[in-house]
C-alpha cells in the first residue's frame, strides 16, 4: 500500500496517515523525480498501459452471479477514505448499462485566435430537459482532445456510467480539451521552456473560451458545485495550477501524476522556470477553496517520479487543504488515471451527502 494522507476541509488537521510500505520506497524515482528505472519515451503512444489484473470477462454478459452481486455490494464503503484502486465493478463494462459515447466538436478560441477541438462524453440518455455537472479532463504532454477518448483502457466511460447508474454521482458530462493553447499553428509541444508555454496558457482558453462555449451549447449545471477539474501528468500540473489560480470555479478537483514545473526545478527532461514560486503554492487568503482537492500518483511512476509528492508537501507546508495518496505499484499509466477518477467521484458522492446506497432521498 502507498501513503495516504487525507486532510478533509473543516475537520481541522484531520490527518489520516496510513500505510507506508516498502513499495513507496521502491518507486523507482529519487527525490528529484529522476527515474531509476529504464527511461521511457514520453510519447504517449509509448507509455505503458497496465490493465487491471482482475479478470473482467465475467462481466461481459451482464448476468451477475451471486458472488458478483456480493462484490458489487461491497465494492466500496462510501466514506471520506481513499480506495487506492478503482474497484473492478466500476471499471467493468456491465451488460445492463448504456454508456455515453465520445463525440468531437470545435469552438472558437479568442485566446488562441483559432478554432479548436474538444471531445465530449455525453450520458447515453443526454437530454436538453436535464442539466448535468461537467468534468473538464486534461491530457498529458504531446496529447490532444483525442488522447482520452481514443484510449479504451482508461475506462472513463465505464467509471462515469457505472457510478452514475449506482447513484453515487449524477449523470456527468466529461469534456476533454486540447490543452496546447497556442495561437501559432506551427508551434509544437516539446521539452523546453518555450514549447511548454502554451500548456500554461490553457487556463485562459479554458476559462475565457471553452467553459463559456460548453455552458452555452450543452445543457450543463454551472457553478463550482457542478464543475469538476481533473488531469493526468502535464494535465495534472495544469490542474493544480488552474485550481490555485481560480479555486472559485472548481469545487471538485483531482491532479493525477502531475508533471514537474509548477515551481522551479530541473528533472531529467528539462529545466523548469516555474509557473509560481514554492511559497505561492497555496490558495489566496480569501479564496473559496475546493470542497475536494486530490493529488495522487503511482508509487512506481517512471516519468514524474516523486514530483506529485513534492507538490503535496508544498501544499501541506503552505496550508492548502488537499487529499494526498499513492497508488501502490502504479506507473505513469491508466491504473493511476482510473484510481484518480474513481476517488474523485467517490469524494463527490460523499461530499454531496449520498448515503451508502448512493442516494440522497432516503429511499
Ligand atoms: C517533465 C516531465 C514530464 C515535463 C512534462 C512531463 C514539461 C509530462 C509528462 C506527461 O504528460 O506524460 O519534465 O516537462
Amino acid at each position: 500500500m502507498g501513503e495516504v494522507v487525507i486532510k478533509m476541509k473543516k475537520k481541522s488537521l484531520c490527518v489520516l496517515l496510513a500505510l507506508v510500505c516498502a513499495a513507496s520506497c521502491a518507486c523507482g524515482a529519487n527525490a528529484q523525480g529522476e527515474s531509476t528505472m529504464e527511461t521511457k519515451n514520453i510519447d504517449e503512444s509509448n507509455i505503458e498501459v497496465t490493465e487491471s489484473s482482475e479478470d473482467l470477462s465475467s462481466f461481459a454478459t451482464g448476468i451477475k452471479t451471486e458472488d458478483e452481486e456480493k462484490t458489487e455490494d461491497t465494492a466500496f464503503v462510501l466514506n471520506d477514505e481513499i480506495d487506492e484502486r478503482c474497484p473492478v465493478t466500476y471499471e467493468a463494462t456491465r451488460g445492463n448499462v448504456s454508456y455515453g459515447e465520445f463525440t468531437h466538436g470545435t469552438y472558437y478560441s479568442d485566446t488562441c485566435s483559432m478554432e479548436r477541438g474538444y471531445s465530449i462524453l455525453l450520458p447515453a440518455d443526454y437530454s436538453k430537459d436535464k442539466k448535468y455537472p461537467v468534468l473538464y479532463l486534461l491530457h498529458g504532454i504531446f496529447g490532444d482532445e483525442y488522447s482520452f477518448s481514443q484510449d479504451k483502457s482508461n475506462k472513463i466511460k465505464e467509471i462515469v456510467g457505472n457510478m452514475a447508474v449506482d447513484g453515487y454521482i449524477d449523470e456527468t458530462i466529461v469534456v476533454c480539451p486540447n490543452m496546447y493553447a497556442t495561437s501559432d499553428p506551427d508551434q509544437k509541444p516539446g521539452f523546453d521552456s518555450k514549447s511548454v508555454l502554451p500548456y500554461d496558457n490553457f487556463i485562459n482558453d479554458l476559462v475565457g473560451d471553452l467553459m463559456p462555449y460548453i455552458e452555452s451549447e450543452y445543457s450543463v449545471l454551472t457553478g463550482r458545485e457542478n464543475t469538476y477539474l481533473a488531469g493526468f501528468s502535464m494535465g495534472g500540473r495544469e490542474t493544480i495550477f488552474i485550481t490555485l489560480q481560480r479555486p472559485e470555479l472548481f469545487g471538485y478537483v483531482c491532479a493525477i501524476s502531475a508533471a514537474p514545473g509548477i515551481v522551479p526545478t530541473k528533472d531529467k527532461f528539462m529545466s523548469h522556470e516555474g509557473q509560481i514560486q514554492e511559497d505561492e503554492m497555496k490558495f489566496a487568503e480569501d479564496a473559496v477553496e475546493p470542497n475536494v482537492f486530490i493529488v495522487c500518483c503511482g508509487t512506481r511512476d517512471s516519468v514524474v517520479g516523486t514530483y506529485p509528492k513534492q507538490y503535496h508537501e508544498l501544499l501541506e507546508a503552505n496550508g492548502a487543504d488537499h487529499i494526498w495518496y499513492e497508488i501502490t505499484g502504479a506507473d505513469h499509466d491508466n491504473n493511476a488515471i482510473k484510481s484518480g477518477l474513481f476517488n474523485l467521484f467517490k469524494q463527490i458522492a460523499y461530499n454531496k451527502g449520498k448515503d451508502q446506497e448512493g442516494r440522497t432521498d432516503g429511499t
